[in-house]
């Protein structure tokens, strides 16, 4: 069963939210929504979701990524980062904080935008390795690149954004071996979030039935 992770970047209205988490495995929310409404009004609303994914794309030293997960106060369950920070004095002791706190670590090894450069690919995937993380993000908008985190890590979950909006269609990141993938715009900017949801599940189902590859 393809699994979504719903990317609120903007506000949807509670009972929407509601809706939506019978429909997805998590929510991940980051910069643009905390800036937007604040932390109390997000926990209000991400309130009673399993899978609370908090996307402020870490890539700083230890401290101050520390701090910034700190100020959060418990809302995320995970925390993304960047994998091409390195370990010492950064990702080891974020991990450690996030582990006394039962917070999941997902380490960011590849973006799904054009202008990334993946000849950082194979230096991420070696910090991620050492790191250890719960899971890894790579794009669906790359399903090679997504094949070749899956085959560095055939037993961690991968998150992947890029469907819809960037141009991946629902599936895309499954077949290539994501867990989960993240969609954003074309759930919240939809009259009907829900429904979009369903319709992207649908088109996914069909399209992992019918793809090769790793998919879950
Ligand atoms: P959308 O479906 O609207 O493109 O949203 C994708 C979400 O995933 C956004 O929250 C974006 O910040 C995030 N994201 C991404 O698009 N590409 C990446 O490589 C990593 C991300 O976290």
């Amino acid at each position: 069963r393809p699994n979504y992770a719903v990317a609120l970047d903007v506000p949807l209205s509670p009972e929407v939210v509601e809706e939506l988490r019978g429909e997805a495995w998590g929510v991940k929310i980051g910069i643009p929504l905390l800036l937007r409404v604040g932390v109390a009004n997000t926990r209000e609303l991400v309130r009673g979701w399993e899978n609370v994914i908090c996307d402020l794309k870490l890539a700083d030293v230890e401290s101050t990524m520390v701090s910034t997960v700190e100020a959060l106060g418990g809302l995320c369950g995970g925390v993304i980062a960047h994998a091409l920070v390195g370990r010492d004095g950064a990702l080891d002791g974020l991990k450690r904080s996030l582990e006394e706190n039962k917070v999941s670590l997902y380490l960011l090894v590849s973006m799904s935008h054009k202008g990334w450069d993946d000849s950082t690919l194979e230096a991420a995937l070696k910090v991620a390795e050492a790191v250890d993380p719960e899971g890894l993000v790579g794009p669906a908008t790359r399903p090679w690149v997504l094949r070749r985190v899956r085959e560095a890590f055939p037993h961690k979950l991968i998150l992947s954004p890029g469907v819809g909006a960037q141009g991946a269609s629902p599936g895309d990141g499954l077949c290539a071996g994501a867990d989960v993938e993240i969609v954003g715009r074309t759930i919240y900017t939809s009259p009907d979030p829900v429904e979009a949801l369903r319709k992207i599940k649908t088109y996914a189902q069909e399209k992992l039935m019918s793809c090769e590859g790793t998919a879950p």
